[in-house]
């Protein structure tokens, strides 16, 4: 399939994992968590063999211009459905994936040169010719007080209110709805290397940041370990390593639902402006990735 070897359309995401879903179906089980502005389905992808098994939450795309990580989490799910070799790394833990978080804004994104740098959603503002919110500030925890606009003009727009958009919001419903099963969060996002731990709104540390840290560390070297990019992770709070931004997915998951361990990945740059990795770099892009999180899986499975 040419899953990896160019950046394929929303719709061509949604048919894989519906293939899945009738190849596969005592592990597969396909769900929409809702629907965006414009009408496209948000498929997440249950992977597992006992649904009461501790489970990883990951999503990637709801930045639309950051195109390696839908890929990213395509080739996770590629790999523990298609690849018998990992069976292991769903016998005891479940896989809840999301690899398309904002399709219209990554379609409009995909539409023309012109508009190749889209990040936000695509819904229309009130009184603003300007159009969508950014849904990583558009989250209901400590919203709009750090690094977040009130501008609809902004690519850092926070939004008209919390969960103004509805895929903020279908992440968020389905979030709570499975926080007791749910040991671990991953948002797949790019540039820059950086696993990233909350806070977003703020420069104080989580209670367990020594855990997260440690974590991020081993899952950044497990990466770098067989890079063939030569990538190198920097690990550390969002706030510290980055810059402080509020209304953050992975903020909310963990101050609000009360998983533990959350994490935003920025994956590697490419191509003009960084957001442009060359189609032949979904490969090595996606696969270094992967090892970083049999990682995660292997803590989530020995600690859970
Ligand atoms: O600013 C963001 O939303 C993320 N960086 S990006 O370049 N992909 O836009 C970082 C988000 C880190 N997490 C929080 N600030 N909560
Ligand atoms: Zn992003």
């Amino acid at each position: 399939s040419s899953l990896f070897t160019e950046f394929v359309s929303h719709a061509v995401m949604n048919e894989y994992l519906l293939t899945l879903e009738r190849l596969y179906p005592h592990i597969v089980q396909v769900e929409s968590i809702g629907r965006t502005f414009e009408g496209r389905d948000l498929l997440l992808i249950k992977i597992g063999a006992n649904p009461n098994n501790p489970t990883i939450l990951v999503d990637a795309g709801i930045h639309a211009r950051e195109w390696i990580a839908p890929p990213v989490a395509l080739y996770i799910i590629n790999q523990l459905v298609e690849n018998p070799a990992n069976y292991r790394l769903y016998q005891n833990v479940n896989w809840n994936i999301i690899p398309s978080l904002n399709p219209d804004g990554y379609e409009f994104s995909r539409s023309s040169t012109w508009n190749r740098l889209w990040r936000k959603t695509r819904q229309p503002n009130q009184s603003s010719t300007c159009i969508g919110t950014d849904p990583n500030r558009n989250f209901e925890y400590y919203w709009m007080f750090a690094g977040a606009s009130a501008d609809p003009c902004d690519e850092i727009y926070a939004g008209p209110q919390p969960f103004s958009e509805p895929e903020t919001a279908a992440l968020a419903t389905y979030a709570l709805r499975n926080r007791d099963q749910i040991k671990l969060y991953i948002s797949f996002h790019s540039y820059g290397n950086m696993i990233l731990y909350p806070w977003g709104y703020t420069n104080d540390l989580p209670d367990n940041a020594e855990e997260l840290q440690w974590l991020g560390e081993l899952a950044g070297l497990a990466i770098g370990r067989v890079s063939t990019l030569n990538s190198r992770y920097v690990v550390g709070s969002s706030t510290n390593v980055l810059y402080a931004a509020a209304g953050g997915s992975d903020d909310w998951v963990k101050g609000v639902t009360g998983v533990g361990l959350a994490y935003t990945i920025e994956l590697p740059a490419g191509g003009l402006f960084g957001f442009n990795p060359p189609a032949t770099s979904i490969l090595p892009i996606v696969q270094e990735t992967f090892e970083g999180i049999t990682i995660f899986h292997a803590y989530v499975e020995a600690a859970y």
